[in-house]
């Protein structure tokens, strides 16, 4: 196979509420759309970087680069026999793994569309459904957050996230007003082993999981804090790579994994990950990143992997954005389930028309 055209669409589009994590509040999020066309076969895919290197170095304008100036000018030079050797492809790049994911991600797109396989079927996925949890930012109050949750929970979600801001008092008052909801907290990073205090008062809670609690580079502290506490640490930022998970593991540094296709490098290497932590008995759910339709639809089809056993990041269309790049949108059902769509490739039409409306900028880079 040949991968004839790369075109990449920067666009731009309006939350309807804003998203409010340890780093920042984001009320829009400038992304890049791609458009893959392999051996006559168009896919799409979406790249994770934001505007700003907060959750992550790599920004829009440092994933336009990569694949501009780098990541092209390998991929258009190459012949493939499968989406899988796409990564190894790129060793020579060193880092910019949401530049090089959202081009193979289109590959694989592409590749499933050609076989006229859902993306999910195509990547040794089981289930025909997924379980779906929702992330909700930091609020303006605790009556706000309570609030959000209440209605969450009324939308069927099968787990809450919140995103700390004001720790332990908030976690109690949630914990008192929802007793028995699947919960969590995501710190992004935000703390040092010097709150080891804090992680052991969070233990009285029954949360399913601490999200990456301590810095991205710090897996020896990750370690050093899982030890001592009873609530399982999940890691995010801190996994980059298959080597990453396996040293994450090896260490003790974590007990359950976030994978977020863009972050590890694709598709192929959130599957051998998810494998690899489903042989040492570390479950697996799928994160998001503010992804417009195009990217939610992929972690659907990635969220059907056999080690994707608890509810991930991927939730209703609708809480994301004013305008929806796809039909129809991707849809939590009362019973806190999305449908994996069965069509080819990411099973749900783009609408081209918003892409044009909302487009800040368009490349074509061509063999
Ligand atoms: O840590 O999971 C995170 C959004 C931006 C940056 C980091 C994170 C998040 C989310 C969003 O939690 C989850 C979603 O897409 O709904
Ligand atoms: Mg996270």
């Amino acid at each position: 196979m040949r991968i004839e055209s790369i075109t990449i669409h920067e666009v731009k589009l309006d939350l309807k509420h804003f998203f409010e994590t340890s780093f920042s509040r984001v009320t829009y999020q400038r992304f890049l759309l791609l458009e893959v066309v392999v051996d006559g076969v168009t896919g799409v895919s979406e790249c994770i970087a934001d505007e700003a290197p907060s959750y992550s170095y790599e920004t829009v304008k440092t994933s336009l680069h990569a694949i501009e100036d780098f990541i092209a000018p390998v991929v258009l030079k190459s012949e493939y026999q499968h989406p899988d050797e796409l990564l190894p492809s790129l060793r020579h790049i060193r880092g910019h793994n949401m530049a090089k994911a959202a081009v193979e991600m289109g590959f694989w797109e592409a590749y499933a569309r050609m076989r006229g396989e859902p993306l999910g079927i195509v990547l040794g996925g089981e289930r025909t459904e997924i379980a779906s949890g929702v992330s909700i930012g930091i609020q303006d109050s605790v009556g706000k957050l309570l609030e959000k949750i209440a209605t969450e929970i009324g939308d069927g979600y099968r787990r809450i996230k919140i995103k700390p801001g004001w720790d332990v008092a908030v976690v109690r008052q949630v914990r008192e007003r929802f007793p028995d909801t699947p919960l969590m907290v995501d710190a992004n990073s935000a703390y040092t082993l010097d709150d080891l205090p804090l992680f052991q008062e969070l233990d009285a809670f029954d949360l399913m999981m601490v999200e990456q609690p301590l810095h991205y580079e710090d897996m020896w502290n990750h370690a050093t804090l899982q030890k001592k506490i009873r609530t399982p640490v999940c890691l995010d930022e801190s996994i980059h790579s298959l080597g990453d998970a396996r040293s994450a593991i090896e260490m003790g540094a974590c007990r359950i994994i976030n994978i977020k296709a863009g972050r590890v490098g694709g598709l192929s290497a959130s599957r051998d990950i998810q494998r690899l932590a489903g042989e040492r008995g570390i479950p697996v759910w799928c994160g998001g990143m503010l992804e417009s339709g195009i990217g939610r639809a992929h972690n659907v089809h990635l969220s059907t992997l056999a080690n994707f056993t608890l509810p991930g990041d991927v939730a209703d269309s609708k809480r994301y954005f004013v305008e929806e790049l796809i039909e129809p949108r991707v849809e939590v059902r009362p019973d806190g389930t999305i449908e994996v769509p069965r069509g080819p490739g990411i099973g749900y039409q783009v609408l081209w028309d918003k892409v044009e409306k909302h487009r800040v900028s368009r490349r074509i880079l061509n063999r």
